[in-house]
């Protein structure tokens, strides 16, 4: 399935005198408006493959029609939501959900589309039918070499795979820690990690990155052995300049000052990567900004300042949605994910960062408050919309891929019983 330009347009045309109106009243009270549409049209978020079809809990999983059951359809329903909002232009994939078996085709089917391959993600948290060890009691950090051997090898192979596709990063997720006081020696687990990583690293193309991701608990209950991002900070450092620290919203215990860590790691240069989610309890993969809106804008304000204020040379972290869909349509929530994400972008690029300096250099605490909550409590939706209309996106992208009635149509293309894999 794919959406042609002149039929975007002609949704457009019906709501371009209100957003022209709009937009008009919002240049008035912001001199720099420009300048923030041209950064929203010029940002795009990564989608992992495995968030095109319905997700689930343990409990369960209620399937969706129409979804993508190939490599090539999880790219088709990418560029779906890439016309519509021109800012997905990327995937990120799974290894082994999506063993490329002809790299050149799917590379060139990708590009026909306006898609490419960001950040690959190897899987040692399960067990595939044809591996010879069970990760049952960790991977990288495991008391067998024989096992470290395996999911070393297994990574190496993840990298050359994105070196086929012109990926350029590895993410590194670990499930491997303890569900019982006692069953790990931590000290000897984090030895094993940094050096099954080591060889990982050394087997990295010299333009890749390698980004670590961590998490306070699940699958193990007790411990982690990357729990947090003091740890994965370390083994970056040991392992040379081409490693970073990745931050994923949902692996933090409640209430962590996530801000903070961002603008700590930034100081450094060692923000990696990002993953966006959102989260009530635990990692519960919820859609962006449906919970804790103000806390993604503060994420947002310390990403900005860190992105214009960088002497350690932070690159530009690699953004990803690592959400689960389970009851919305996939394609939907993405697209309310992606909002969600600018909303909060366009929304710090608004803070006026002069005079929140000044009022912090005063200790003018309600100043810097009201600065803050200026710019948060301004509608941005014209601006999103703008940056969209300008790349030849859709001005309300919701509206237009249920006039289109996609879900439908890939329904009938597909089937009502196809299925994607992932978790
Ligand atoms: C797991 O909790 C992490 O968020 C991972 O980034 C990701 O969801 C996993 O690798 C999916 O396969
Ligand atoms: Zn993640
Ligand atoms: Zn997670
Ligand atoms: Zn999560």
């Amino acid at each position: 399935m794919q959406i042609k330009n002149t039929a975007i347009n002609d949704l457009n045309s019906g709501l371009l005198l209100d957003h022209e109106e709009n937009l008009k009243l919002l240049s008035k009270k912001h001199q720099n408006l420009e300048q923030i549409i041209d950064v929203i049209a010029n940002y795009n978020i990564a989608i992992p493959s495995w968030a095109l079809g319905a997700g689930g809990t343990r409990f369960g999983k209620f399937g969706f029609g129409g979804e993508p059951s190939t490599l090539e359809q999880k790219i088709e329903d990418i560029a779906v939501i890439n016309t519509l909002t021109k800012s997905a232009n990327a995937i990120s994939l799974h290894i082994p959900w999506d063993i490329p078996k002809d790299p050149e085709g799917i590379k060139a089917t990708a590009e026909k589309l306006g898609i490419q391959f960001d950040a690959m993600n190897s899987n040692t948290f399960q067990d595939q039918e044809d591996q010879e060890y069970s990760y049952k009691f960790g991977s990288l950090c495991h008391t067998d070499k024989s096992v470290r051997d395996q999911a070393v090898a297994h990574n190496k192979e993840v990298i050359d795979y994105g070196v086929a596709l012109g990926s350029k990063s590895l993410t590194v997720w670990l499930a491997d820690g303890s569900n019982f006081p006692g069953q790990l020696n931590f000290r000897r687990a984090f030895e094993n990690t940094l050096s099954s990583l080591k060889e990982i690293y050394a087997h990295l193309p010299s333009d890749w990155k390698l980004f670590i991701e961590y998490k306070p608990y699940e699958p193990n209950f007790y411990s982690m052995v990357i729990q947090d991002w003091g740890t994965s900070h370390m083994l970056a450092k040991d392992l040379g300049e081409q490693a970073y620290t990745l931050v994923d919203l949902g692996h933090h215990l409640p209430n962590t000052n996530i801000e903070h860590i961002v603008a700590t790691l930034m100081t450094r240069g060692m923000l990696g990567g990002f993953h966006f989610n959102d989260s009530k309890y635990g990692d519960d993969d919820l859609s962006v900004g449906v919970i804790k809106p103000y806390q993604l804008f503060l994420i947002f304000n310390e990403l900005v300042f860190g992105m214009q204020n960088n002497p350690a040379n932070n690159p530009i972290p690699a953004w990803m949605i690592d959400a689960s869909h389970n009851l919305k349509d996939p394609l939907e929530d993405l697209i309310q994910s992606i909002e969600a994400i600018e909303t909060a972008y366009a929304k710090a690029l608004l803070i006026d960062q002069k005079a929140l300096e000044s009022a912090q250099l005063k200790n003018d605490v309600a100043s810097a408050q009201r600065i803050l909550q200026d710019a948060f409590n301004t509608d941005v939706k014209t601006i999103l919309a703008e940056a969209r209309r300008r790349n030849g996106g859709a001005i309300d992208p919701i509206l237009a891929y249920r006039k289109l009635d996609v879900r439908n149509q890939l329904i009938k293309e597909r089937g009502m019983n196809s299925s994607a894999t992932g978790l």
